[in-house]
């Protein structure tokens, strides 16, 4: 899954993709470089970010959504919002992935109502105050039991779960040591009934590993994370270096005899 954010303030690549035809070339080279799936966001949840409102968000993506959804991979869109969920889906989206894990107000009933796929992920807190001080008693237990809490209702709610796929959330009110622990556990939460999304690209959590600061210089540190998560059952790797993981992933598949 290649990102496509749309925001003046994200982590890695915030302003670079601000303008339609920006993120819209950005898209096209995702997919040359080997995207299965776009996710179009026009909401910052980096710790510490502002959020913004949904027709702030929505001026941002509209456009960009109805441009990417003809360009023959399938269109997530990175979003809490219900109101900005059901006019991606009207614009071409297929994919509801929510940071917020379907908790806001009416956001279960839209991807309920729509039968589009979804992706349910764990946040401890909110994305303005997430990483002042994450605790957990047991992190891959509370993880866990809230994604499998979140499988529950939406089934209930009428949600085919094979159409979903749990993120464990990482760097989303977690620490270096929660989010290790979350990784190795990737075969636990493949074996809840849905697909497992793994998002770590460029991520603090790489930059502590490996002691690279700048974010745009953590492609080699988040190409091994995505390849081990992939090794480990995830079925979604979601990463700004589309073609660096793309050539990893081609190598390691075939080095392992997964694909002849
Ligand atoms: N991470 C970010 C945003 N959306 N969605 C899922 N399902 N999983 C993630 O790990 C995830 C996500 C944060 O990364 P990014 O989009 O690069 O930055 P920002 O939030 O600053 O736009």
């Amino acid at each position: 899954m290649g990102i496509v954010n749309v925001t003046p303030d994200s982590f890695s690549d915030g302003g670079r993709y601000d303008s339609v035809e920006r993120a819209v070339a950005h898209a096209e080279q995702l997919i040359k470089d080997g995207a299965d799936l776009l996710d179009v966001g026009g909401e910052s949840t980096r710790p510490g970010a502002q959020a913004v409102d949904a027709d702030t968000e929505w001026a941002r993506i509209g456009e960009v959504i109805r441009a990417v959804s003809n360009l023959g991979v399938p269109v997530s869109v990175d979003t809490m919002k219900p109101m900005v969920m059901e006019k991606a889906l009207e614009a071409g989206a297929s994919i509801l992935n929510d940071v917020n894990g379907f908790r806001a107000e009416g956001a279960l009933e839209v991807l309920a109502a729509s039968g589009a796929k979804g992706i349910v992920m764990h946040m401890q807190g909110e994305p303005r105050t997430m990483q002042s001080n994450p605790v957990y008693q047991d992190v891959v237990a509370e993880v866990a039991s809230f994604l499998t809490a979140r499988l529950e209702a939406m089934s209930k709610a009428g949600v085919n779960t094979q159409q979903l796929w749990v993120d464990p959330g990482f760097g989303f009110g977690k620490t270096l040591e929660h989010n290790l622990a979350l990784l190795r556990s990737t075969t636990q939460f493949a074996a809840m009934g849905a697909g497992v999304l793994v998002g770590v690209s460029r991520k603090r959590m790489i930059g502590e590993l490996t002691g690279q600061s700048d974010a745009s210089a953590r492609v080699h540190g988040s190409v091994a994370a995505a390849l081990f998560a992939a090794s480990q059952g995830a079925q979604i790797v979601r990463v700004h270096d589309v073609r660096a993981t793309a050539d990893a992933m081609a190598v390691w598949l075939a080095a392992s005899g997964e694909i002849q």
